[in-house]
C-alpha cells in the first residue's frame, strides 16, 4: 500500500498545474479527493457544492455508479486497442449512439481525447473537404473574438482570447475574427436570449467581402460562449450566421464541447436554437468526464466526399493513439443510458425557468452589473476594481470555496453550470453562499 498523498509545500512543486498561477496557489492550496453527485469532499472532510459540475462536464454528477462499473469491466477486458486499421466493438457502438442522438443529419463521427483535439480535427477536416471538392483556395477559418476553442495551434488561432494568443507566435495563417455579442450597454439583465445584436452576424459578411468567398472554408463559433463569461447569443444571431455560410457556400462547426449533452436542455444547442451546422466538435459530457474523450460529427455529405474523392487510400491522414480508446467508449456508453434513463435533458429544461428566477435574484447583490442565463448556465458579471481586474472575482472564488461552494470565475465574471442532477433547494443555497460572499467582498 502507498501512504496517502498528504500536500506539503515540498510535494506541490514538481506538478506545474494548468492554468494556474502556480506561486499563488501552492501557497494556498485547496485540495478535493473524493466526489459524489453534487458535491467534492475535502481531505479534511469538508462537503463542497459543485457549481461548475466540474469544468462543465459531469452533466450527470460525479461518479454515478453505472459509469464507473462500465470503465471498470471494460478495463479488465479490453484496456486498450488501437483503432487504425483495427476495430474493436464499442468504438463503432458508441459513434452509432452518438449518430443517432445528434440533431440531423450529423452521422459520422470522429473520436479525440478532448476538446482541443476535437477542434483541432474539424479545423483540419474543414480545410481537407474543401480541397477534396476542388474548393482548394478555400483555406481561411474564421473564428469570433472571445471564442474559446482549447489550446491547440488551431484552436487558439480561431479562438479570442488575448493572453491565450499572444505568447504563442503567429499561430495559424489566413483566419479572420467576427466581432463578439456580448453588450452590457443595451442587454444587461436580460434572461434568456439577447433582444440586440443579431445584426453583428452581418459582420461576417463583412469579411467575406473583404476576403471573397473563394477563400473561406469555414466558420466556427461556440453557439453560447461559455468559457470568456457566458456569452448567450442574441435572438437570430445564429440563424443568420447560418444563411450567411449557406449563401456563400461556406462550412459552419459549431463548437459544442460546453453546450453538447443536455447543458441547454436539450441534446445539443443545435437543436435547442433549431440551426444545423456542417461540423460539431464535442467533449466533456461526452464521457461525464469519468474518462478523457472529445468527438467531431460531419454531415454525409462531409464524410462521403472525403471518401469518394480520396487520392490515397487513406482519406485523412490524421487520428491520434487513444482515437476510441476502450475505456472512453465504455464511458460514453454509459454515460448516454445515465441520460436517457433519467431524462437529464428534459430534467435540464424543466429546471431552467427555476434556475432563471433564482439566479436574477442576484441582480441587486452587491457588485453585480449583469446576470444572465441559459438552460443551465448562469453568468454573474461584477464591476471590476479599478486597477485590479479579476481579483474581485478571485476574492468570490476563495471566499467561495470556503463557505462550501464551487463556483468557476473568469476575469470578473463568475460562470456557473451545476449538473443536471441538481436540486431546487441546491440552487437556493448556491445562491444564498453567493448573495453572502458579494456581500462580504471589498
Ligand atoms: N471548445 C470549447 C467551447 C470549450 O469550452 C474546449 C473547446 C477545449 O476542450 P479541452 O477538453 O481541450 O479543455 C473547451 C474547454 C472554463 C474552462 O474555465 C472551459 C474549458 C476548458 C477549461 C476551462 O470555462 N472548455
Ligand atoms: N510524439 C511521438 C514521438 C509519437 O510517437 C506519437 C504517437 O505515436 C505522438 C507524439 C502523438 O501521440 P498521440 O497519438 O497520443 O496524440
Amino acid at each position: 500500500m502507498t501512504k496517502p498523498f498528504k500536500p506539503t509545500a515540498n510535494s506541490l512543486d514538481a506538478y506545474w498545474m494548468p492554468f494556474t498561477p502556480n506561486r499563488r496557489f501552492k501557497a494556498d492550496p485547496r485540495f478535493v479527493e473524493r466526489a459524489e453527485g453534487m458535491h467534492y469532499f475535502t481531505p479534511d472532510g469538508r462537503k463542497v457544492l459543485d457549481g461548475t459540475s466540474g469544468l462543465w462536464c459531469v452533466n450527470a454528477g460525479h461518479n454515478r455508479p453505472r459509469i464507473v462499473e462500465a470503465i471498470q469491466r471494460q478495463a479488465a477486458e479490453l484496456g486498450y486497442a488501437t483503432t487504425f486499421n483495427m476495430g474493436h466493438p464499442k468504438a463503432f457502438e458508441f459513434a452509432n449512439r452518438l449518430a443517432a442522438l445528434l440533431p440531423g443529419d450529423l452521422d459520422h463521427v470522429f473520436f479525440t481525447n478532448s476538446g482541443s483535439e476535437a477542434v483541432d480535427t474539424a479545423l483540419k477536416i474543414a480545410l481537407a473537404y474543401q480541397r477534396s471538392r476542388g474548393k482548394g483556395t478555400k483555406t481561411r477559418l474564421i473564428g469570433r473574438e472571445r471564442g474559446y476553442h482549447g489550446v491547440g495551434f488551431g484552436g487558439i488561432s480561431v479562438g479570442g482570447i488575448v493572453k491565450n494568443r499572444m505568447y504563442f507566435g503567429s499561430l495559424l495563417t489566413g483566419v479572420d475574427h467576427m466581432p463578439h455579442t456580448h453588450d452590457l450597454a443595451r442587454n444587461a439583465f436580460t434572461r434568456g436570449q439577447p433582444e440586440h445584436g443579431a445584426e453583428l452576424a452581418d459582420e461576417l459578411e463583412r469579411i467575406v467581402t473583404l476576403h471573397d468567398a473563394s477563400t473561406i472554408a469555414a466558420v466556427i463559433v461556440e453557439p453560447v460562449a461559455g468559457s470568456t463569461g457566458v456569452l448567450v447569443p442574441p435572438k437570430g444571431y445564429l440563424q443568420r450566421l447560418r444563411a450567411i455560410c449557406d449563401k456563400h457556400d461556406i462550412l459552419l462547426i459549431f463548437d459544442e464541447v460546453i453546450t453538447g449533452f443536455g447543458r441547454l436542455g436539450a441534446s445539443f444547442a443545435a437543436e435547442y436554437f433549431g440551426v444545423q451546422p456542417d461540423i460539431m466538435t464535442m467533449a466533456k459530457g461526452i464521457t461525464n468526464a469519468a474518462v478523457p474523450m472529445g468527438a467531431v460529427a460531419v454531415r454525409p455529405g462531409i464524410y462521403e466526399t472525403m471518401l469518394e474523392t480520396a487520392d490515397a487510400p487513406i482519406e485523412l491522414f490524421h487520428g491520434y493513439t487513444y482515437s476510441g480508446h476502450p475505456l472512453a467508449c465504455a464511458a460514453g456508453l454509459a454515460t448516454l443510458d445515465t441520460y436517457q434513463d433519467e431524462d437529464l435533458f428534459g430534467r435540464a429544461a424543466r429546471l431552467a425557468p427555476m434556475w432563471e428566477e433564482a439566479l436574477h435574484g442576484l441582480r441587486d447583490a452587491r457588485h453585480v452589473i449583469d446576470v444572465r442565463n441559459l438552460g443551465l448556465i448562469g453568468g454573474i458579471e461584477l464591476e471590476p476594481r479599478p486597477g485590479a481586474a479579476g481579483e474581485r472575482a478571485q476574492e468570490a472564488f476563495r471566499a467561495c470555496f470556503d463557505k462550501g461552494l464551487l463556483i468557476r470565475v473568469t476575469a470578473d465574471i463568475i460562470a456557473l453550470s451545476p449538473s443536471l442532477i441538481i436540486e431546487e433547494d441546491q440552487v437556493g443555497q448556491m445562491m444564498t453562499i453567493l448573495r453572502e460572499t458579494l456581500a462580504g467582498i471589498a
